[in-house]
């Protein structure tokens, strides 16, 4: 209904209506309580005005239906506010099994992209229409903010974490991209565009970049340059823990704690080995902090998720680390 409106922008994600109905749905209410109270504010001043010097308003000894009535009321629309924008909210943040995943980094003062096939762009994210989108964000400097308002997505992209978000385009066409977190003297040249094409043309598009090294594969080749691979070779006298299935199990710490080995935890493991310590091994790793980019490290962490455990047993529960070299039979 607004979409020639030019105060807002196009709805081009299938978030865009879900988020819109809710703000329109705040703004009419709002608009609706301050036109009452204005009204009311305006009307009980002419219709109570004091006429004569001893005209006395009789005393209030408070009324239980009105306290019920401006207490049930608000009660009611505030839950509604909840539940609907908590509903938005999963929505926006609960990414789809089958989302393709596109690897984000910000630095003063771009955007650098890269897809799960290798290719790479810079201020530009080429996607397929009708297709749920990952993204996973990072930053190699201060805190930026991924936002694409045609899409309602906006997410901070913060140094040395990951953040994702998703989304679905619904229609072909280039969209705007901005950083939305105030970053420096040209972050307003911080901006590129999101290009949505038919799934078939992103497929020609992919390819034309040539075939690709695959982000996994180009992390497998740092893990070889890096020499990652002399202490996390699978086998017993490895000096590191073996990698395969590592991707989201849990892991025992040497402090006695667990955590789960999610993307922040693999990148920390590698810039800052000694955070947490797998429980059973030496602290040993060298910090690869400041040999590698951000950009590598993303590639580093999809090649150690793409390890998948060799164990005979699938699904049995994670071994003690030490104990976990004999899996390692061919
Ligand atoms: C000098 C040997 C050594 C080198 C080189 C090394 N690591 Fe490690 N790594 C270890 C040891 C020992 C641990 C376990 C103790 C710890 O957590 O610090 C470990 C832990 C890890 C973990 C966490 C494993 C788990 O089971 O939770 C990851 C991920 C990792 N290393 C990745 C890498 C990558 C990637 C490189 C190359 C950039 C690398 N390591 C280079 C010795 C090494
Ligand atoms: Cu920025």
């Amino acid at each position: 209904m607004w979409s020639g409106f030019p105060l807002f922008p196009e709805q081009a994600s299938t978030h865009a209506g879900r988020v819109d109905a809710l703000y329109f749905f705040l703004i009419a209410l709002t608009a609706f309580f301050s036109l009452l109270i204005g009204f009311m504010v305006i009307g009980f001043a002419i219709r109570y005005r004091r006429r004569s010097p001893d005209d006395r308003p009789p005393a209030i000894y408070g009324s239980l239906a009105l306290e019920l009535t401006w207490t049930i009321i608000p009660l009611g629309i505030v839950a509604v506010i909840f539940f609907w924008s908590a509903d938005v909210y999963l929505s926006l943040n609960r990414v789809p099994k089958d989302a393709i995943e596109v690897h984000v980094v910000g630095k003063r003062w771009m955007w650098k992209v890269q897809h799960i096939t290798g290719q790479r762009e810079i201020n530009e994210l080429h996607v397929p229409v009708g297709v749920p989108v990952k993204l996973t964000l990072t930053s190699e400097d201060v805190i930026h903010s991924f936002f694409i308002p045609a899409f309602r997505v906006k997410k901070d992209a913060l140094p040395a974490r990951y953040t994702t978000a998703w989304f679905q385009a619904t229609k072909p066409g280039r969209y705007h991209l901005f950083c939305a977190e105030y970053c420096g003297t040209r972050h307003s040249n911080m901006i590129g565009s999101i290009v949505v094409m038919e799934p078939a043309a992103f497929q020609a598009w992919l390819a034309g970049g040539g075939p690709g090294v695959s982000l996994a594969s180009a992390g497998e080749k740092l893990f070889q340059d890096l020499a990652c691979v002399t202490c996390h070779k699978a086998d017993s006298g490895a000096r590191g823990p073996a990698l395969d299935g590592l991707f989201g199990r849990p892991v025992a710490l040497a402090d006695g704690g667990t955590v789960t080995a999610d993307e922040t935890y693999i990148r920390e493991s590698i810039v800052a080995p000694s955070a947490k310590v797998v429980a059973g091994y030496q602290p040993i790793m060298p910090t690869f902090q400041g040999l590698v980019s951000e950009e590598q490290l993303l590639q580093l962490v999809a090649y150690v998720r793409s390890l998948k455990a060799k164990a005979p047993a699938a699904g049995a529960p994670p071994a003690p680390p030490v104990a976990a070299a004999p899996g390692a039979r061919p």
